[in-house]
């Protein structure tokens, strides 16, 4: 069974909704002011069902849209979602203004299918209704309403003539509309809020994407508010779940009709962001009374929802009517679009509709140098390359595969499969959830090679850069800094020990028991103070050999964690550092210091006292003046 959602446009008073009720037997017209009017102000809606040549059914939901001029942006909110159009024109008026709008808008927003109805076909004589047909295939030439490919079918809600050969029409043209992706991300943009006694709180709109099941939990946008399903109803019945394309009454827990309204739009949970910057391909329609200049207001209608906005024209001042560009809409307030969606520019005042678009990026990165070139792709490009480039311009950040389906709208699945050849060609990185440019990681590995080979060169005897100090120089986000090391030490190009890098072959690389000789020779020095052990005997002591325990001492004495006094003595640099300390509070009470006072002051015996005599005389800290020595 084949779901559609049929939408009626047209001129005041050419018949819309008596022909929406000649065909289903339902008045669309529910508000009491319409009534007495006799006009249709709000969105109306109906169903029915026709058998189609093949022993189904095709179930068919109407949206019924006024026609006056005041209320146009009421048939912008019902247009969004529907599949195929009946374009009423009555055959006693021909040709009105807003014939001409709507069908602006119908073109716009991209509609594909549609039958021209001439209505009120009892009104006229065959001649008239022959210049009618006239006119109207002149006015539709060129169009995607053009016969024969869309038929005009004359017709009276009256007398019932030409109903039966609308039906078939209608049959036809549903058997050529695309069945929306059910199997997409779901997304319900709300037309209507109110409530039934019994059930509480209800909403309505065409389910745009996906299914919708009961008992599901959904996002409202752009507040964020959770709701839960608690009934679904398509065509006034009971159903389990509505799918793309059907007109969708759904019955929710968890909100109120204060919460919610007309131009919100729920969607799965957690799935989606909603967005204040739109990136845009947008046209200006040649019948638009003056060009549209870089950062102008207009009112901006995108399902069913609008706001006023600014338009940023992409690298131009102004556009002309007939042209296209790309264009940042900047919003007041953040609403949920997604890539694909179409949206319809009215001017600001007086009110009329100037063009409309697509929009192409609703994750806009600031300073991005090929805007350009990107949007081309976007509008353009299929999936795969979209993606690619979606992935390239976040360069070494990366981008995860939720953000890669809220910034596209498509299943994380269906996006997996657009990268796999990408993937598999080494076009594109995936770090589990990250993917990241394969260019992008090239350069980032070799600026990290050279970073560390930078480091061997400050630092000759260090054994390797710090993890942490790399990644600072990285400038990447964790995962691809994680891959691209991973990647490195893979090809052989750097190693790693704990949580020190280096080039292979460089550095000094210690092993567990050298880390662990290391540090025990440091504690050693660094407790005895100025009452230093032996060297020999505290090398003895280690679980190394003394070919690999020397080397660690040579290290130390590198990097001057250890000071070498005399060729027997090695000290701490901590307890030197204390001596010179010494040496200055001594200097207060005395200029100068024979070793007596030194051995008193220090603690230490002559064996000791005087190599760091020498050595402090050597570093220009004390002056020897025959047997005392000056302090500097
Ligand atoms: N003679 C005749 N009158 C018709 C026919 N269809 C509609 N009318 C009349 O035309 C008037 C307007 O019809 P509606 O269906 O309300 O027109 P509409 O296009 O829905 O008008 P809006 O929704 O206000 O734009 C009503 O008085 C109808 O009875 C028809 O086929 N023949
Ligand atoms: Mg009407």
């Amino acid at each position: 069974m084949k779901s559609i959602t049929v939408g009626t446009a047209g001129h005041i008073d050419h018949g819309k909704t008596a022909l929406v009720k000649a065909l289903t037997g339902i008045d669309a017209d529910r508000l009491e002011e319409e009534k007495r009017r006799g006009i249709t102000i709000d969105l109306g809606f109906a169903h029915m069902a026709l058998s189609t040549p093949d022993g189904g059914t095709l179930q068919i939901g109407f949206v019924d849209v006024p026609g006056h001029e005041r209320f146009v942006r009421n048939m912008l909110a019902g247009v969004g979602g529907i599949d195929l159009v009946l374009l009423v024109i009555a055959a006693d008026e021909s040709i009105k203004p807003q014939t001409r709008e709507h069908f602006d808008i119908l073109r716009l927003i991209g509609v594909q299918h549609g039958i021209t109805v001439l209505t009120k076909s009892d009104a006229v004589d065959a001649e008239t209704l022959d210049v009618v047909r006239l006119e109207v295939e002149e006015f539709l030439r060129g169009t995607f309403l053009e016969p024969p490919k869309a038929p005009i079918v004359p017709v009276s809600s009256l007398t019932g003539v030409g109903l039966d050969e609308l039906k078939r029409a209608i049959i036809a043209a549903a058997a050529h509309a695309e069945s929306r992706d059910s199997k997409a991300l779901a997304r319900l943009p709300i037309d209507r809020v109110f409530t039934m006694k019994g059930f509480g709180t209800v909403v309505t709109g065409t389910l745009i994407s996906g299914t919708i099941g009961r008992e599901e939990e959904l996002e409202v946008f752009p507040t964020g508010r959770r709701v839960r399903v608690r009934g679904v109803q398509v065509h006034g019945k009971a159903a389990d779940a509505a799918v793309a394309g059907q007109r969708t009454a759904l019955n929710l827990a968890g909100a109120t009709t204060e919460d919610l309204s007309r131009g919100m739009m729920l969607a799965p949970v957690s799935t989606f962001e909603s967005t204040r910057r739109v990136d845009v391909r947008l046209g200006l329609l040649a019948s638009a009374p003056r060009p549209l200049k870089n950062r102008t207001r207009v009112h901006f209608h995108c399902n069913t929802m609008e706001t006023v906005a600014e338009i940023a024209l992409q690298n131009a001042k102004e556009l002309a009517p007939g042209g296209e560009a790309f264009a940042r809409v900047k919003l007041p307030a953040p609403a949920l679009l997604l890539p694909g969606d179409r949206f319809i520019l009215r001017q600001f005042s007086p009110v009329i509709t100037i063009g409309g678009g697509t929009v192409l990026d609703v994750a806009p990165v600031p300073r991005q140098t090929d805007l350009g070139e990107f949007m081309e792709v976007l509008s353009g490009g299929d999936r795969a390359s979209i993606l690619r480039r979606r992935i390239q311009r976040r360069s070494r950040a990366g981008v995860s595969l939720t953000r890669l389906v809220a910034e596209t709208g498509w299943t994380r699945a269906s996006i997996e499969t657009a990268l796999a050849a990408a993937i598999s060609t080494k076009q594109m990185h995936r770090a589990d959830e990250t993917l990241i440019d394969g260019v992008a990681l090239s350069s980032l590995k070799t600026h990290l090679q050279a970073a560390i080979s930078q480091f061997h060169k400050k630092n000759s005897l260090a054994p390797g850069m710090a993890k942490e100090e790399l990644r600072e120089h990285a400038r990447a986000s964790a995962e691809v800094f994680t891959a691209a090391l991973d990647q490195l030490v893979r090809e052989r190009m750097i190693e790693i020990s704990g949580d020190l890098l280096r080039l292979p072959g460089q550095g000094v690389m210690m092993k567990d028991e050298e880390l662990e000789s290391k540090k025990k020779i440091e504690e050693v020095f660094a407790f005895a103070g100025l009452k230093v052990p032996a060297l020999y005997e505290v090398l003895a002591g280690l679980k190394i050999d003394k070919a690999r325990a020397q080397k660690i001492v040579t290290l130390l004495l590198r990097d001057k964690t250890l000071i070498k006094v005399s060729d027997e003595l090695v000290f701490h640099h901590t307890a030197l550092h204390q001596l010179r300390r010494q040496i200055s509070a001594h200097k207060a009470k005395s200029s100068t210091i024979d070793v007596a006072a030194f051995k008193d002051m220090t603690g230490v015996s002559r064996k000791y006292a005087i190599p760091l005599l020498e050595y402090l005389d050597r570093e220009r800290v004390t002056k020897r003046v025959g047997d005392a020595r000056q302090i500097l």
